[in-house]
């Protein structure tokens, strides 16, 4: 309701309530009421008595009305579940994803304003007060599972891209899933998945962005290695700007990658690449290797030089 409350305000300079709750099919009571719900989610409106409600201002809510105002892909973004709070949008975007059949379709998007669970790699925690992007995009790809690899590189591609498009900030991708600037953590990746032996069944991309936060908030340990594009621009980004250009730049990859079109992708990836031609070292759960990133191949395998010369392909793993 607040929703085509907010349809017919954006529309005219003011409009009454009595046209609103004609229109609406509401009591002027209840319109009042709607009102006064946009209010406190920080939507200015004035009202004169004689000419009504006018929109003076929006607030910067991730809220899908305003993410889907003016976004232009086509199906990713178009059904959008939005929380002011959740334990995690990628837990919520797996149960989704289970019930296909109950109607949740490819490129649904779940938000919150924060997170009180997030979750990183490996049962990790990913801090999520309010001011950041949190979210995951449910998709079924019909590819093999093989591929999951590229979706997360396409994902941080596309992660680049927005920040640099809405912030002219420059941002570096250090494989698999971290996006830094000046070397310290704003962004982070964390892609799932169902699979059969050969094809999926279905993903969740989760999308963490750090966008108007104080990282000195984050516990004292993570502190030194995170960052916020607020603390480098100085000031406020507009996060549904941000998000548009992320899901839109998202869904152009993805239908790329869905072409099996992957080396133009590979190709920015090593543009904004932030490990290739270090020295690194990776854990990969059951041992650590040491070596020189030397390339991503075109399945999204990193290929790691050791001491001795040895080429070693890498799927998944954590610099350390
Ligand atoms: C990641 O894991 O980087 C994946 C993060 C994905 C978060 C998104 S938010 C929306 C969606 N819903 C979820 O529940 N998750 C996804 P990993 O590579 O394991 O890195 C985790 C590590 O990053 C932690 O152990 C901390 O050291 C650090 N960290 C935690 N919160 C952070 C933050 N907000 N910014 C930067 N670093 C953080």
């Amino acid at each position: 309701m607040t929703g085509n409350i907010l349809k017919y305000l954006r529309e005219k300079e003011y409009i009454s309530g009595e046209v609103l709750a004609q229109k609406l099919g509401i009591s002027r009571v209840a319109v009042w009421k709607q009102i006064q719900r946009l209010k406190d989610m920080g939507y200015e409106i004035i009202a004169d008595q004689n000419l009504g409600y006018c929109l003076i201002s929006r607030p910067d809510l991730l809220i899908p009305q305003e993410i889907q105002r003016g976004l232009s892909t086509n199906y990713i973004g178009k059904e959008i579940f939005y929380f002011p709070e959740l334990k995690s949008t990628n837990i919520m975007a797996k149960e989704k994803a289970l019930h296909r059949a109950g109607g949740i379709d490819e490129g649904t998007l779940i938000i919150a304003e924060r997170q009180s669970a997030g979750k990183g790699r490996l049962g990790r925690e990913w801090f999520s007060p309010v001011g950041g992007v949190w979210l995951s995009i449910i998709l079924y790809p019909k590819l093999s599972p093989s591929y999951i690899s590229r979706i997360t590189l396409m994902t941080a591609v596309a992660v680049v891209k927005a920040i640099k498009i809405c912030t002219q900030i420059e941002s570096q991708i250090k494989w698999p899933n971290d996006i830094l600037i000046n070397e310290k953590k704003v962004c982070g990746i964390l892609t799932e998945m169902s699979a059969e032996l050969d094809i999926i069944n279905w993903v969740v991309v989760g999308i963490g962005i750090n966008v108007n936060i104080d990282h000195r908030d984050f516990p004292e340990d993570i502190q030194e290695n995170t960052i916020s594009l607020k603390e480098i621009l100085g000031k406020e980004v507009l996060r549904v700007k941000l998000v548009q250009t992320f899901l839109q730049g998202f869904e152009k990859y993805y239908e790329s990658l869905k072409r099996r079109e992957f080396s133009s992708i590979l190709k920015e990836w090593k543009l904004y690449s932030h490990t290739l031609g270090k020295k690194i070292k990776v854990d990969m759960g059951e041992r650590i290797i040491t070596g020189e990133a030397m390339d991503i191949n075109e399945s999204g395998t990193l290929i790691l030089k050791k001491e001795d010369g040895e080429l070693v392909e890498i799927i998944s793993g954590t610099i350390i």
